[in-house]
């Protein structure tokens, strides 16, 4: 009776998309703006389109704004290099970052710094030494309070890898000069790119709850042998060139030995395992994205 085609399962991401905590957040973004001297976006270097908020061009129209490519751990690096300078191109200040390692923090200051040096210099000259805020947005599960925690140097905010972790805003403190406002994650409300909605659900932002977790992974896997073959095979030693797009979840689970009783292969488990292993690079460092044309 039911059929099960992929608009179908699509339909069910769109449903829930845009839960009723996300247009108070948005509410709650707005009456903050004015507030604040930057607006910091984080997007996932892995899908650095797929992952902007379509709805904060025009939402933070009248700010400076920067792009940081959090998650540069897990991409393609030159494919990183080549978004970085896209969105240079387009007047944005962009960096890649990897909030979970030491590193980017110099540098994301620094450019935090540039990013409002003309204010700051402005009230200097009035002989006033300015704090600086800026609010930190992105969709679910980017990175945004990882990233403050690396920047204010202690696990101020609270981090997890579901999406929805953050539930309202908070203020940290990194310096007597410098404030950070984290935000809960933000979608927009009307799905219309199905690739999009398919690599966000890839990455982790869309609830799992919502989605069918072996279809998922099966299109995941599809994905992967398209951008990374070999790593592909190397992980999951059963599947070849050949392996038809639905076999592919049974070839991994018989990589595995995932056996139900009566030798039946356990594709759910294969599924959550395909997942899990995307999502903390194990697989592959892959960009899903392209760089759009210019
Ligand atoms: N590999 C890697 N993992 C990261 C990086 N930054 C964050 N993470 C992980 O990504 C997951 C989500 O991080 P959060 O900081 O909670 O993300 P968020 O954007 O605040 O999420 P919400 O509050 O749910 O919207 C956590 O498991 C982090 O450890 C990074 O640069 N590299
Ligand atoms: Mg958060």
């Amino acid at each position: 009776m039911e059929k099960s085609n992929n608009d179908e399962k699509l339909t069910k991401v769109g449903i829930n998309w845009y839960p009723g905590h996300m247009a108070k957040a948005k509410r709650m973004l707005q009456e903050n703006l004015k507030l604040v001297d930057a607006v910091a976006e984080i997007v996932d270097a892995r899908a650095p389109e797929a992952s902007r908020n379509p709805d904060f061009d025009a939402l933070f129209a009248n700010k400076t704004r920067l792009i940081l490519l959090n998650k540069a751990d897990l991409a393609d690096e030159a494919m990183t290099r080549r978004f970085v300078e896209y969105y240079k191109g387009r007047g944005f200040l962009a960096a890649p970052i990897v909030s979970t390692g030491a590193a980017g923090k110099k540098q994301a200051v620094s450019l935090m710094e540039r990013a409002v040096a003309d204010k700051v210099k402005q009230m200097e000259e009035k002989g006033v030494r300015k704090t600086v805020r800026i609010m930190v947005v992105g969709i679910p599960n980017v990175g945004k309070s990882t990233f403050i925690n690396r920047i204010a140097g202690e696990n101020r905010a609270k981090t997890g890898d579901t999406p929805g972790v953050t539930r309202s805003k908070q203020w940290v403190k990194v310096n007597a000069y410098l404030e950070l406002m984290d935000s809960p994650g933000l979608l927009w409300p009307k799905l219309e790119d199905q690739d999009k909605a398919l690599s966000l659900a890839f990455l982790g932002s869309i609830n799992d709850d919502i989605l069918d977790g072996e279809e998922l992974s099966q299109k995941l896997l599809a994905r992967l042998r398209e951008l990374a073959p070999q790593a592909l095979t190397e992980r999951y030693k059963k599947i070849t060139a050949d392996t038809p797009e639905n076999e592919l979840l049974e070839a991994v689970a018989r990589s595995r030995g995932f056996l139900l009783s009566g030798g039946v292969l356990d594709t759910e488990r294969a599924a959550r395992i395909v997942l899990d292993e995307f999502r903390g690079g194990k697989i592959a460092k892959v960009t899903l994205d392209t760089v759009p044309e210019a």
